[in-house]
Order: C-alpha cells, then sequence, then structure tokens
C-alpha cells in the first residue's frame, strides 16, 4: 500500500525549490514533462504513487499544491516545460497579489482569509490517497509567504490531521539578507517549526551557494543552481520511499529513527558526489562507500553554515547510500569511522551511523559508482537559532519596522506573539545544549 506524501509549495522560494524537485522525480521515474510515462515495459519496482497519482487518461500527476500570494513565480512554472504536469486546481496565486511585502504577519493573515479555499485543495488531495503518510512543505523562512502562509499552514495541518507526520524544507536565511525583517519572520516560523513540524530538514544559500561554486563550477550560482542541490538532497532523502527495499520504507520509520526526543527535530544534510553538469567525465574519480561516508562527514559539504563549538555533537546519523554498496563494505566503513573517531556522538544514546542502501533510478545514467546522503540531527544546529534570537533582539530593541505588523490581527493586541516565539526557541536552544549532556533524561524529566 503506498503511503502518500502531499507537497506544499510556499511563497518564491517554495515554488521554485518545488519545480526543480519535481523535474528530478519525473526524470527518475521516467515521466515526461507532460507527465506520460516514457517507458512502458516498466519494471515496475518503484512506486510512483508515494508522490504522483494517475489522472483518468493515465497521465501522471504530483501530489503538489502551489501556494503565493503573487502571480509571477507560479506564472513562470505554468509557462514552462512542465505547463501541463500540474494539476491547476491545486494552484492557488493571488492574481493581482504583490505577496506579502516581506512581512510575517501579512502572510498570516492571507492564510486567515485563504482558509477555505487552501484547506479544501488540501482535503480532496488527502481524500485522494489511500493511506496518505503526511505532508512536505517547501518554503523560505525570510520572506513574508512562505514565513506567514507557511507558518499558517503548519498550526492548520496540524490541527486538522494531529495522526500525520509533518516534514518540512526551509530555507533559513543568511548573515547578508537583503530582507530587513528576516529576524521577526525566522522567529515567528520558527516557533511553528518547532511545535507544529515533526521533522525539518534546514537549508541555507550561503552554504548552497558555496557547493555550487565549489562542486558544480558555477560562478555566482543563480537560484535554479541551487535549487538543483536541494532537489538532489529531497530526490535522494526520498530514494527509500520511492524504490523500497526491506527498510526504511516510510517517512515515519526515516524520522523515527533520526529524531528520538520530539523538538530536537531539525535535520542537517550533506550529498556527494555531485557531477559537474558541464564536464561529465572530469569530475569521475573513484567512489567507494568509505570514500563517500567520509566525505558526507566533512562540514564543508554540509548545505547549512552553522557554527561549531567543541562540544558540538551528532544526535543522530542516517546515510542513505546509493549505487553498487554490498553490506560487508558498509560494515567495514562504519568500523573505520568508529576507530578513527569521525563522528562526536552524544553521550546518551546509541553512537552509531545508520546506513540504508537504496536502488538507483534505472533512467538516470551516474558516473559514480556509490554516491550518498547524510541525514544528520547535530546540535551546532542551534547555532542558527541563537544567531535570530540576537538579531531579533537588536531589531526589537529598536522597534525597529515594526508598523506593518502591528495591522494584522495577531498583533492588534500587542506584540505578545513576538515574546512567545522568543520563548520557544530559547527553549529549543537550551534543549540543544542539554543534549550534548550525559544527563539529558534528567533534563527531561525535571521540566514535566
Ligand atoms: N534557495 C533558494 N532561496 C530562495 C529562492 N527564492 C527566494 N529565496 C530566498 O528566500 C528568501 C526570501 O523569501 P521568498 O521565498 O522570496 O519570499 P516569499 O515567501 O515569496 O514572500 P513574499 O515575497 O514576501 O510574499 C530569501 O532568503 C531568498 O534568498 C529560491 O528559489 N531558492
Ligand atoms: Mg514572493
Amino acid at each position: 500500500m503506498p503511503r502518500e506524501i502531499i507537497t506544499l509549495q510556499a511563497g518564491q522560494c517554495g515554488n521554485q525549490i518545488g519545480m526543480e524537485f519535481w523535474a528530478q522525480l519525473c526524470k527518475e521515474h521516467g515521466i515526461s514533462k507532460d507527465g506520460i510515462l516514457k517507458v512502458s515495459d516498466n519494471d515496475g519496482n518503484d512506486r510512483k504513487d508515494v508522490f504522483f497519482y494517475q489522472a483518468d487518461d493515465e497521465k501522471y500527476v504530483p501530489r503538489a499544491i502551489l501556494l503565493d500570494l503573487e502571480p509571477r513565480v507560479i506564472n513562470n512554472i505554468l509557462q514552462s516545460d512542465y505547463d501541463r504536469l500540474y494539476n491547476p486546481e491545486n494552484i492557488y496565486l493571488s492574481p493581482d497579489g504583490g505577496g506579502a511585502g516581506n512581512i510575517w504577519a501579512v502572510g498570516y493573515e492571507q492564510g486567515e482569509q485563504l482558509h477555505e479555499d487552501i484547506i479544501e485543495m488540501i482535503d480532496r488531495e488527502a481524500d485522494g490517497s489511500d493511506s496518505l503518510e503526511g505532508f512536505m512543505l517547501l518554503h523560505s523562512i525570510a520572506g513574508g509567504t512562505g514565513s506567514g502562509l507557511g507558518s499558517y499552514l503548519l498550526e492548520n495541518l496540524n490541527d486538522r490531521y494531529p495522526k500525520k507526520l509533518i516534514q518540512t524544507y526551509s530555507v533559513f536565511p543568511n548573515n547578508e539578507e537583503a530582507v530587513i525583517v528576516q529576524p521577526y519572520n525566522s522567529l515567528l516560523s520558527l516557533k511553528r517549526l518547532t511545535t507544529n513540524a515533526d521533522c525539518v530538514v534546514v537549508l541555507d544559500n550561503i552554504a548552497l551557494n558555496r557547493i555550487a561554486a565549489d562542486k558544480l563550477h558555477y560562478k555566482n550560482p543563480t537560484f535554479a543552481q541551487a535549487n538543483q542541490l536541494v532537489s538532489t538532497v529531497m530526490s535522494a532523502s526520498t530514494t527509500t520511499l520511492r524504490y523500497p527495499g526491506y527498510m526504511n520504507n516510510d517517512l515515519v520509520g526515516l524520522m523515527s529513527s533520526l529524531i528520538p526526543t520530539p523538538r530536537c527535530h531539525y535535520l542537517m544534510t550533506s550529498y556527494t558526489p555531485f557531477t559537474d553538469p558541464a564536464d561529465q567525465t572530469k569530475s569521475v574519480r573513484k567512489t567507494t562507500v568509505l570514500d563517500v561516508m567520509r566525505r558526507l562527514l566533512q562540514p564543508k559539504n554540509r548545505m547549512v553554515s552553522t557554527v561549531s563549538t567543541k562540544k558540538n555533537c551528532y544526535i543522530s546519523i542516517m546515510n542513505i547510500i546509493q549505487g553498487e554498496a554490498d553490506p560487508t563494505e558498509v560494515h567495514k566503513s562504519l568500523l573505520r569511522i568508529r576507530e578513527r573517531r569521525l563522528a562526536q556522538f552524544i553521550p546518551w544514546g546509541p553512537a552509531s551511523i545508520q546506513v540504508a542502501i537504496s536502488r538507483k533510478s534505472p533512467y538516470i545514467e551516474t558516473h559514480h559508482r556509490v554516491s550518498g546522503l547524510m541525514l544528520a540531527n547535530h546540535t551546532s544546529i542551534s547555532s542558527l537559532f541563537k544567531r535570530t534570537i540576537d538579531q531579533y533582539d537588536k531589531l526589537r530593541k529598536r522597534g525597529a519596522f515594526l508598523d506593518q505588523y502591528k495591522k494584522t490581527r495577531i498583533f492588534s493586541d500587542g506584540l505578545e506573539e513576538f515574546d512567545s516565539s522568543k520563548e520557544i526557541v530559547q527553549e529549543l536552544i537550551d534543549e540543544y545544549e542539554a543534549c550534548e549532556s550525559p544527563d539529558y533524561i534528567n533534563w527531561g524529566s525535571s521540566r514535566v
């Protein structure tokens, strides 16, 4: 039975990442740009139905809902080669809207106003699946729509579908952010990502651009090029769902092995090797399971720029290895990594790297024998939350740029929403710090 996943894309970043993700899934499953299965004698071993359903004319349609408060980005998608892939009923774009103008509260309020339309789309998609496993939200947390409307979605999904999983791919802002009020938007979003999501995959553009420049040799990477990295990560992290083997065939299995305690559910990713699209031959080198696993542990390959301290450690690691990897090679590599102490783990849990060996798409040729994705729960992620609070404090102390927020319902009686968000984010930082100590279990019980 398929465990379907519905993807919600909100705002510019969410929709642009989504576009690359669906292009990648189409390639991997042999589906054309307009949803037609290209190869009829398909081996039948992949599960297209986790992410797609078939329309009456047999065409494959993504289980995707595209939302934006301005028309430009979604119109670009509708003018691309993939214009006929999506279900037009699943698109909400505000025809003359100017977006949420980088204001979280405006995006959130628009969510309230559009509640019926959006919930109708979500319910229809949910009813169209046999055994819905959960939702995936794609967005950035710095602007107004992905962050504000995204937050509204998280609260409502959690309320309406309490038993379904919610995973997000969230693009965090970086230091040189053009959006001045991003600390406000990020803080308010972080509250919902912490309370209403089950798993957040954290990405940021500094790290993505660095990797796009180093590994793919793009000079000044565009969003589309950075998004290729994101779609690679997204497709690799869903391969065990789409090409099932004997383990990790559903999202809940993957997540529960990575997230031992509910709130510390922020994951970082690394992927290797990337193939330089301009020169397929140059980038081919010997890849063994051990090479891949070592590279995955190198901080420079992480798709998020955290600041590490000596105390930081891994809560868990899951490596998804694709290609020709046999279990003995995996076992030997794990031993070597342990001998060399390449990964520092929490003192209160199993200190081991989990490995899933997954099949590759038969439709995509790669030059590498083995490739790998690491999903890791690492305590240094809290440096991003600390930075958000610091930046927020500075802005808030000056009382800067609050007018637009105060005009909305959620802030009409005061700014408590900021205070409650800050409190939750601070608790999250404290919990990650507590995780680094052997008596973390007591920390948990002392708080009940
Ligand atoms: N990686 C990546 N980041 C993006 C992309 N588009 C925007 N961003 C980042 O997202 C943040 C801005 O958020 P947007 O997604 O543009 O904003 P929005 O959700 O559309 O909200 P409003 O336009 O304010 O209504 C900035 O940090 C950008 O750097 C994209 O396609 N890829
Ligand atoms: Mg926008």
